[in-house]
């Protein structure tokens, strides 16, 4: 068993990449050659450091992109595409059937997360706030996207909600950062929809791998010597849920071209409307736009973003 405990994505990143190099066994799964460490526990004992450094060579936006379209409750396929190239390689049904959104907010009729919230508020010392993703169908007969996350977890303990993760199988370059990213995000909404502090967040991995064809990245990512990239600022007090349909209805608008970024109607919330101008920021890459990106730029409130956008707006 390996684990590794750090304040940041970025530390974590870092000593388990090392430990992938150094420890990781040869194996040759269906998807290419990797080296594997199994099993592995990794806590981010502050889940709002959850952006990469890394992530300033645009992973902050697909991150966000992936945990929008869990928020959105559906699985479409050209929803995630837009974000993450790697899902434009996949069969579009693939996609569908393995998206999380629909598992956790309505899986057979029932909101997962809902439940999760209900039960905190009603029972905090519950261990029952258990979300299912992973499902037995999933491997009754073929699918080209089983999902990796088994199970999520919520416990509320002296006043902190932390989260417990289980992923049968997690890439270390790719699926880590974005895997952090979105659970820590939902565990910080149902935190404040619960009416607790933040605890920790821990993710249990059977398979731990680095593929060989992303080597050289990683090689290079630990051999910048980064600085790790700034936590994200707390999610403003209350109910987040008005503020998440708000940065959903955003992001549709500007997903499918139907608002210009610059124009766009952005929440008055700053911690919000933050996460709305990335999504601007983004649409504007994709359109070949970033010189028209001034303006927004500069209306972003917290200084976190500033080094992911500007690296974005570099990159044409
Ligand atoms: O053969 P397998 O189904 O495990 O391949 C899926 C690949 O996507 C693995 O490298 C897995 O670790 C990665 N992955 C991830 O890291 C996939 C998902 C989607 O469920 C994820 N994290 N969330």
């Amino acid at each position: 068993m390996h684990c590794f405990a750090e304040d940041t994505v970025d530390d974590l990143m870092r000593e388990s990449i090392s430990c992938v190099l150094d420890a990781g066994m040869p194996i040759a799964p269906s998807k290419g050659p990797c080296r594997e460490l199994h099993p592995v526990a990794l806590t981010l004992r502050n889940p709002l450091a959850r952006l990469s450094r890394t992530e300033a060579r645009g992973r902050i936006f697909s991150a966000l992109g992936e945990a929008c379209w869990y928020l959105s409750r559906a699985a479409d396929p050209d929803f995630i595409s837009y974000y993450l190239s790697y899902y434009r390689d996949l069969d579009p049904r693939a996609t569908a059937w393995g998206g999380y959104g629909a598992r956790m907010f309505d899986s057979d009729g029932f909101d997962q997360i809902g439940y999760v919230i209900a039960k905190l508020r009603e029972s905090p010392d519950s261990r029952q706030a258990v979300v299912q993703i992973f499902d037995h169908q999933d491997v009754a007969s073929a699918h080209g996207d089983v999902p990796c996350t088994c199970v999520l977890q919520y416990l509320v303990r002296d006043g902190r909600l932390d989260s417990i993760a289980y992923l049968r199988s997690n890439d270390v370059h790719r699926g880590l950062p974005h895997d952090l990213f979105s659970f820590t995000m939902l565990q910080e909404l149902i935190a404040r929809s619960v009416d607790v502090a933040l605890g920790t967040h821990t993710h249990f991995v059977g398979s731990f791998h680095l593929y060989e064809a992303d080597r050289p990245e990683a090689e290079a990512f630990l051999s910048e010597g980064w600085q790790s990239a700034q936590p994200m600022p707390p999610m403003p007090p209350g109910d987040p849920w008005p503020a998440v349909h708000h940065l959903l209805q955003v992001e549709e608008l500007l997903r499918t071209g139907r608002v210009d970024p610059i124009a766009a109607d952005y929440t008055a919330d700053a911690y919000w409307a933050d996460l709305e101008r990335l999504l601007g920021v983004f649409a504007l890459w994709k359109n070949g736009r970033n010189a028209d990106a001034g303006e927004l730029q500069s209306q972003f409130v917290s200084p976190v973003y500033n080094l992911h956008v500007a690296e974005k707006l570099r990159d044409r």
